[in-house]
């Protein structure tokens, strides 16, 4: 391993918090800011995981009969999830405002002497909470535009993803793991429930050049482009896997540890696919340039997209590079 990879490497086994503060002091000018951010996160993380994990008790995986802003069925864990990752970062003072899937507008936090802003799609995945299917938190963390002390505004969340100062993901599957990355590789953190502690189990991640999975809702076969089609037609005759769970999260952490591509075109419902730029589809791609995947929107990278709206919507065929590369090709 050469020194400089060596340098960002930290035992497996490691509490969370002890690789956030060993990070921290490789950079001279860390200030801890962005170290205490991402604190609230796993903070909120871990309300939130035992939320979940007591829903059916508690009754609270059922419906809310009301719409979000996107007019998708919102699910009471959609607004518990939302409710407690605003909270912990209000609370944590180190963001200015929030952009979230379950809010139309951007939430300011009043902490106006902030410099980071926070993009997430608080639980995602949510339709699968009541079957007990894996679901999952979506992060994304971009320096404020707008000076600090002023009323952040909409110029700080319509960032392009490229910018992004870190980025993750929490799963909460057979196991709650976190993902995460700062630019400089991706490791994966797993939850002991018993200990309240996230400790390093995988280490500098890195997806397959290529794979043998493909995951895409073949439902909407009929309304995917000629390209698209063939892709998928190609697949078959490769005798690859066909394996979508539905959540977005759960299998592309499927994708990331196996090798594997994830495709959510354009549908005839979603005309610009139906997954959003500002906290789905930038924070997994630039997770998975960090671990030397590709994420693409068939007509350039995701990370390139320069945003017009809070909520945009793009489609998104992300994961093993080479399959990436492959798909574009047919696109052609
Ligand atoms: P959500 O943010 O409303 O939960 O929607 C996003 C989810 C993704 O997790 C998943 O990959 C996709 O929607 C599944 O969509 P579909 O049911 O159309 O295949
Ligand atoms: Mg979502």
């Amino acid at each position: 391993m050469n020194s400089a990879l060596q340098k960002f490497t930290t035992p497996v086994g490691t509490a969370l918090d002890r690789f956030i503060a060993t990070k921290q002091s490789e950079f001279p000018f860390a200030t801890g800011e962005l170290s205490q951010l991402l604190r609230d996160i796993v903070l909120a993380s871990k309300i939130l995981n035992r939320e979940i994990n007591r829903a059916g008790l508690v009754g609270i995986e059922t419906s809310m009969d009301q719409e979000n802003v996107q007019g998708e069925h919102q699910q009471m864990l959609d607004v518990v999830a939302d409710i407690r990752f605003t909270r912990a970062l209000t609370r944590g003072q180190q963001t200015c405002c929030i952009l979230s899937e379950e809010n139309d507008l951007i939430v300011e936090t009043g902490n106006r002497n902030a410099k980071y802003v926070v993009t997430l799609d608080p639980l995602d995945g949510s339709s699968n909470i009541n079957v007990n299917v894996s679901i999952g938190t979506i992060f994304s963390i971009y320096r404020r535009k707008t000076e600090i002390g002023t009323p952040p505004t909409e110029e700080d969340v319509l960032q392009k993803g490229r910018d992004q100062v870190a980025a993750g993901y929490i799963l909460y599957g057979s196991s709650t793991m976190l993902v995460y990355t700062t630019g400089y590789g991706v490791n994966g953190f797993t939850y002991e429930p018993s200990l309240g502690e996230y400790f390093l189990s995988h280490p500098n991640m890195k997806i397959p050049a290529t794979g043998q999975i493909y995951s895409v809702n073949e439902g909407s076969y009929e309304d995917f482009s000629p390209g698209i089609q063939q892709y998928i037609q190609y697949c078959k005759k490769e005798r690859y896997a066909a394996r979508y769970i539905g959540s977005l999260v759960a299998d592309f952490h499927r994708n990331l540890l196996k090798g594997g591509i994830y495709l959510y075109p354009s549908t005839q419902q979603y005309p610009s696919g139906k997954l959003r730029l500002l906290y789905e589809c930038n924070a997994l791609s630039f997770i998975v340039e960090q671990a030397g995947g590709l994420g693409s929107s068939g007509e350039g990278n995701i990370l390139d997209i320069i945003p017009q709206d809070k909520h945009q919507r793009v489609p998104l065929i992300i994961g093993s590079k080479q399959m990436v590369k492959q798909v574009l090709e047919f696109l052609k």
